[in-house]
């Protein structure tokens, strides 16, 4: 692909998209555009839609998203359904109406069934109930595949969704009430290291196995998605079939296991303990990801260096 592509990245400043934005530049991508949340509110249709035909990119990323941890997914239920389905809903018929060749909306693995067979294989999407803790967000992101299935169906679009496994990395939200498990697990070694009590608190039981995947390796396979040569790209959204490319590292530990290397890596030797009062979510959730390794991606960020290098991030802007 032409170097001089216009690409659109909505959510540039997430976790997600500005590894997206990274990645880009390292290609040498040199018409990249960006809005922030206050000159543009991605969720009004008709200012997004403006944007999309003035600026008409030709590929877009949709990292746009109301994102956080267990926490956050179960006091905000209504924010995680409703401000996704409006952001996406908005971009979506904005890049139909600005004929945009290729989308990659970008969900969550948390869109497959709680019990669904383990790796999580595309074909297990909506074969069975949903995890309870993020069923809302769960919901929105199905919403958005299915938008993105709808729109080749009907219109002839072109347009993929992927699943990423749990993303972590630099500019990833450290708060302890909303952040996802690995940022917030920082934060609290950082702080148990440096306090009187030396105890590090874990949420749930420590069972719940999770796969953890850096947003710089997601942001290549992205990009490798959305730039793939035409005779590729096309069997992944020929109409018939669901568009849907899972992408995990197939680094998958305990949160305990997770605690213990986090800790490892901040330098606290304290106590770590258990909350069981605290949910554990789905008990397992790792990605089936042959098909974007079929494509060529590997991830090259090993989970202890990549959680070296967020720590490096969290404190250069929180210490
Ligand atoms: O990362 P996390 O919030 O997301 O939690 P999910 C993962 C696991 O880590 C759960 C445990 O079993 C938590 O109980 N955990 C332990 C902690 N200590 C902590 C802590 O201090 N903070 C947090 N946040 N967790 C989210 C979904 O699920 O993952 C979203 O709610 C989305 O919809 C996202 O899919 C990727 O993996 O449980």
């Amino acid at each position: 692909m032409d170097k001089s592509t216009p690409v659109f990245v909505a959510g540039h400043r997430g976790l997600a998209g500005s590894a997206i934005c990274r990645e880009l530049e390292r290609r040498g991508f040199d018409h990249v555009i960006v809005r922030t949340h206050r000159e543009l509110d991605l969720a009004q249709f008709e200012p997004t839609r403006e944007l999309l035909l003035r600026e008409r990119p030709r590929v877009m990323f949709v990292a746009a998203s109301k994102v956080g941890g267990i926490g956050a997914n179960s006091a905000a239920p209504v924010d995680f359904l409703v401000d996704n389905l409006a952001l996406q809903i908005s971009l979506l018929r904005a890049a139909h109406e600005a004929d945009v060749e290729r989308v990659v909306f970008l969900g969550s693995s948390c869109i497959y069934p709680r019990d669904a067979a383990q790796p999580l294989a595309e074909s297990a999407l909506l074969s069975g109930p949903l995890e309870p803790t993020n069923r809302p967000y769960a919901i929105a992101k199905i919403a958005g595949v299915e938008m993105c299935w709808a729109y080749n169906r009907q219109f002839g679009r072109r347009w993929l969704a992927a699943m990423p496994t749990n993303l972590y990395g630099p500019g990833d939200n450290y708060d302890l009430a909303t952040g996802h498990v690995l940022a917030a697990l920082l934060r609290k070694a950082h702080e148990a290291r440096g306090g009187r009590r030396r105890r590090l608190s874990v949420w749930g039981s420590g069972q719940a196995r999770r796969e953890f995947l850096h947003a710089d390796d997601l942001a290549r396979a992205l990009v490798l998605l959305a730039t793939l040569p035409e005779t590729l790209y096309a069997t992944l959204v020929a109409p018939d079939n669901c568009p849907l490319v899972n992408v995990g590292s197939g680094e998958e530990l305990t949160i305990r296991e997770l605690a213990a290397l986090v800790a490892r890596v901040v330098g606290f030797d304290g106590d770590i303990t258990f909350d069981p009062s605290k949910p554990d979510g789905v008990p397992r959730k790792i990605v089936d990801s042959t098909r974007i390794r079929a494509l060529g991606w590997r991830p090259a960020i090993g989970l202890a260096a990549g959680i070296a290098t967020t720590y490096d991030d969290f404190r250069s802007r929180h210490v």
